[in-house]
């Protein structure tokens, strides 16, 4: 029972007056380096509906960056989160552990790919996650080298930002980074030169070759990559990438991390990305949708690589925090009972079916791409120069906005246009989220 009527409805111009105030506000004292998508304040949240200050309701189509798979107010969520604060709200793991932590961590064992032993921590964030993967990789192997993509995301902190692609807005200014990153040629099929039938294998030989000419493998820690890249651009890595890959890794005493900290949680149509071609990571990261909406993130992976650390050489003050690990476990059962991944699958069915149809009308889409319920357009200025058309992705998700509907861009040139509904969202819903963005490519 969701408590939002699941219906939109504008009630005011979009911010309206309540926004525009809380806005002064915010401008006034929150740091101008944090910003956001629309200058919408919101009130409450649920299904596939965010209800502003104002009393307009906006069909989400951004589940908050991928987070709120289940809704932002998924009833097995709010009640056992609610349950554990009222019993405690933190003792530190490190201090007097909980059940709550143990129990989340026997669910990434069930849930993850791979039916080899497993062992988990957990942290606050994805790029928490991200920066452990790299410490307990680089423990196990004896290593430093740490490789990554191009068009990466794997966050902000300081070794993430070292890891992560793009400049703008991410690191500019903000170095010296991390040593030891080395970045190599990401399967991009859409923008491949040779076209995207040559792109798995040539982008995977370049990697690899680079990988053994450059770095030495013998000298690399880890390969870390988003088996769907996510703030890159939705990039569905061309076939073939990322097994090639994996097995390089492997027959090189390397660990593969599938950072899945977007893609995991039925996001793409099955529990985990990585599954779509059989891949089974050595250690997983993973986040945003573990657990509904409150900060919690892991990393996940063979027992003896998540062994490999010293006692006390992981962990941190808030570490699988009891509310967040009694919140996952409420997201996880209603990812189960709902068959989310299977919901992620019709998603993807439903926003193909009409984005494809919207790209035969209009050229300024170049690209319908992603899986399950991560799903993108790319837009361009011309079908065969391909060049991008960052100024169309941010009118028309203006213009969204406007018409409420949260939509979000991403992407390395500013050009994509990213839909990320929660699973639970419903198809009346969903169809007229794709119905605003049909009219606004018209009107554009
Ligand atoms: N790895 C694959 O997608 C977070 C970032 C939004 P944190 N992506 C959203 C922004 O502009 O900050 C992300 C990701 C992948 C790691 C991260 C980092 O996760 O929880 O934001 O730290």
């Amino acid at each position: 029972m969701i408590a939002i009527p699941q219906e939109r409805r504008l009630v005011t111009a979009v911010p309206g007056p309540k926004s525009q105030e809380l806005q002064a506000r915010r401008t006034a004292t929150v740091a101008a380096g944090v910003s956001s998508t629309m200058p919408v304040f919101a009130e409450r949240a649920g299904g596939g509906i965010v209800e502003d200050v104002d009393g307009n309701r906006l069909i989400d189509f951004g589940s908050g960056i991928a987070v709120t798979t289940v809704g932002s107010s998924a009833e097995a969520v709010v009640r056992r989160a609610s349950a554990q604060l009222a019993d405690f709200t933190h003792t530190c793991f490190m201090v007097t552990p909980y059940e709550e932590y143990v129990e989340v961590c026997e669910q990434l064992a069930a849930l993850t790919p791979g039916d080899h032993a497993k062992k988990s921590a957990l942290f606050n964030s994805g790029a928490e996650a991200v920066e452990n993967a790299v410490k307990i990789a680089r423990s196990y192997t004896k290593r430093q080298a740490v490789v990554v993509v191009d068009h990466a995301y794997h966050g902000r902190t300081n070794l993430t930002m070292a890891l992560t692609a793009k400049n703008m807005p991410y690191k500019n200014g903000f170095g010296p980074f991390a040593p030891e990153v080395y970045r190599v040629p990401m399967a991009y099929p859409y923008r491949w030169p040779t076209g995207p039938e040559n792109c798995g294998p040539e982008a995977s030989a370049q990697a690899i070759e680079q990988i053994t000419k450059q770095i030495g493998a013998q000298n690399v820690a880890a390969i870390i990559v988003e088996p769907l890249l996510g703030e890159g651009g939705f990039i569905e890595p061309a076939k073939g990438f990322l097994p090639a890959l994996a097995a390089f890794a492997k027959d090189n005493g390397i660990v593969f991390v599938a950072d899945e900290v977007q893609s995991g949680f039925c996001r793409t149509g099955a529990w985990f990305a990585c599954e779509d071609e059989g891949i089974v990571p050595d250690l997983i990261t993973t986040a945003k949708g573990i657990a509904g909406g409150l900060p919690l993130a892991a990393v996940t992976g063979r027992a003896e690589i998540m062994d490999a650390a010293h006692a006390s050489g992981l962990g941190g003050t808030y570490g699988g925090n009891p509310v967040a690990c009694a919140a996952a476990l409420g997201a996880i059962e209603t990812m189960r009972e709902l068959d989310l991944p299977a919901k992620a699958r019709r998603i993807e069915e439903v926003m193909k079916g009409r984005l494809t149809a919207m790209s035969e009308k209009y050229d300024v889409i170049g690209d319908v791409r992603g899986r399950g319920a991560m799903i993108a357009v790319e837009l361009v200025k011309d079908r065969t120069t391909k060049e991008p058309a960052a100024d169309v992705a941010g009118a028309l998700a203006k213009a969204c906005h406007q018409a409420g509907l949260v939509v979000l861009t991403c992407g390395t040139f500013g050009n994509v246009l990213r839909f990320l509904p929660p699973l639970v969202i419903g198809e009346d819903l969903l169809a007229e989220g794709l119905d605003i963005i049909e009219e606004k490519l018209a009107e554009l």
